[in-house]
Formats: C-alpha cells, structure tokens, sequence
C-alpha cells in the first residue's frame, strides 16, 4: 500500500527524555513558585514524547474488565485473542467472516506516534503501530449507499467481570462517518511500542482516532458494518447530551461536569501542570471534515 500520509510526530522529533526531564523541572519550580494549575501554552507542547509501556499498560478504560483504572490490567488476562476473526456486513462487496490475518494480509503496518486524549481530560502519548481504517475498508469494497462504520467489541462473560455484572450495556458499540473512517489518520492498530498490543489495551486489533475523545475508541472489535444510518455508541446511548456522536476533541466546547480547555498528562508527576487541550486534539488537517458544522451542536 502507497504511504499516502506522514506523521506529524515521529520518534526523531520527539523531546530527548533528558531535555523533557529538564523542562518538568523547570515547571515544577514554577508550580512550587505559585503558577500551580496554569496550562502550559500550547507551542510548550508541541514536542512531546511517548508514555512508558508501563503507563499505558496499568492507566485503562475497558469497562468489560471493571470501571477503576487498574482492573482492566489485572483483568484482561482472561480474554481469549485467539483465534479471532471479524464479522464483516452490511453494504460491502465482500462480506464474510475474517481472519485478522486475512484482514490484515498484504497492508503495511506503521508506527503512529499520537496524542490520546481521554474524555475524562487525562491524556498520553502512545506509538501505535498499525493500519489505515481506509486499507482494511478498501479491501472489503465499500458500496457508494454506505454512509457510516459501524465497530462492536466482542463480549465473554465468562472472562469478563464488568460485562457479568453490565456495568454499562454491552457490546460496546462506536461508529464513524464514512469520511471520517477513510481519514489517514484513522487506524486499526495491532500493537504498542511494536509489541503485540497488550489486552488491557484491546488485542488484538481496536480503532485509534486520535482527534475524538478516547472512548471513540473502540477496542478488541470483532464486527465492522457498513451501513447507511448513524449506529449506535454507547456512551452515546447512555447519555448523549454528555457524550455526542461526534465527540470531536475540542477545548471550547465543556463537558456538562467539567471543562475541557486544560488536562492532566498520566505520568506528567506530582507537580506537573495541566496542559493546554487542542483543538482536534492537536491535529487540524481534519477541521475540513467539519466544515459548515456547528461544532457546539454537533458535539
Ligand atoms: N470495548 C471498549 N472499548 C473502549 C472502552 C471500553 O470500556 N470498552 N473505553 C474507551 C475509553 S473511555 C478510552 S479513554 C480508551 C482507553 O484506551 P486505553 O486503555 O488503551 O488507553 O478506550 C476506549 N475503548
Ligand atoms: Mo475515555
């Protein structure tokens, strides 16, 4: 597959850990001076580097596995990844059922170097590594009358606590606008750190779209329909005057319960400031899929 898209973070550009470590320090003696709760400016951001493993292994959302941060990490271990295959339907040419090796045959996978911005306003940064949505999507013939994507993890009850006990309502269940899907920047990713992605993470493969709030990503997918209505999200579902279909990172638009101008970097320590939260998360070139949108309604 043609490399149609480069990253705007790669390894080479990101902050030498000793400069970064240098720069917290310089943060933290501002913060202990009294700018305690001030964002850093977004051109302090600019460069960042990627999470240790460690951080993005034991700090997870997967409400199959429980709702605290560290039960999907202790949980996660039962989930059975193998063998797995996807339920491909709807308005394609090739519907069926896939392997994840016959989806995943003859695409390249790339590392992706993104911000993950939570909606719950922590972040990281993670190197996925990873296939464009638009590769798998192509592969499987999109019909012209299919307007949207539609992703479902799959559900083990016996392996999974908080399905046991529907914490929320499972499947877990996102979607995307067609254009949206076919945006370079969105990915299927298969690992982190080019390891094998950990199942706390969403093994074996879960969607990452870095400029929408986290739980857009949906992980350890098991079908992707192509349909012509907007699908059902589950957050969404719960309570879509809190959670919008759309769920664009946007830091002018709060939260019900609390704002989303600033956010705690995981990681960041004891005295690290909050930082600036960017529009589309910090990567603009998708504003054109919104053009003409009222991005307050279409939250
Ligand atoms: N199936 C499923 N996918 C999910 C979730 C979930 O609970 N179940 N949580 C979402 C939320 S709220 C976030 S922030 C991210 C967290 O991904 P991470 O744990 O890999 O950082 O996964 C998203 N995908
Ligand atoms: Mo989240």
């Amino acid at each position: 597959m043609a490399h149609r898209w480069t990253n705007d973070l790669t390894r080479a550009d990101a902050t030498p850990r000793a400069l970064w470590l240098n720069r917290r320090q310089i943060m933290a003696g501002l913060a202990a001076g009294g700018a305690v709760g001030s964002a850093l400016p977004a051109a302090a951001q600019a460069a960042l580097e990627p999470n240790p493993i460690e951080d993005i292994r034991t700090y997870n959302n997967f409400y199959e596995f429980g709702t605290g941060k560290d039960d999907p990490a202790r949980n996660a271990d039962a989930m059975v990844i193998e063998p797995w295959s996807i339920e491909v339907d709807g308005l394609v040419d090739n519907p069926g059922t896939w392997s994840l090796a016959d989806l995943m045959d003859g695409l390249t996978v790339e590392e992706r170097i993104y911000r993950f911005r939570c909606v719950e306003a922590w972040s990281m940064v993670v190197p996925w590594n990873g296939v464009e949505l638009a590769d798998v999507l192509a592969k499987v013939g999109v019909n012209p009358e299919a307007k949207f994507v539609a992703f479902e993890t799959v559900v083990q009850p016996e392996n999974m606590p908080g399905v046991r006990r529907q914490v929320i309502p499972f499947p877990y269940v996102e979607g995307l606008r067609l254009d949206e899907a076919m945006h370079p920047l969105t990915i299927l990713a298969t690992g982190i750190y080019g390891e094998p992605m950990a199942k706390q993470n969403g093994a074996p493969i879960r969607l990452v779209v870095p400029w929408k709030y986290g739980f857009k990503s949906i992980k350890s997918i098991v079908r992707i329909s192509l349909v012509e209505e907007e699908p059902p999200a589950t957050w969404n579902i719960i309570n879509p005057r809190e959670y919008g279909f759309y769920s664009n990172v946007n830091p002018e638009v709060d939260h019900p319960r609390w704002s989303q101008a600033t956010e705690r970097r995981i990681g960041g320590g004891l005295f690290s400031p909050r930082q600036d939260t960017l529009m589309f998360n910090g990567y603009p070139e998708v504003a054109s899929l919104y053009e003409g949108m009222d991005l307050a309604e279409f939250y």
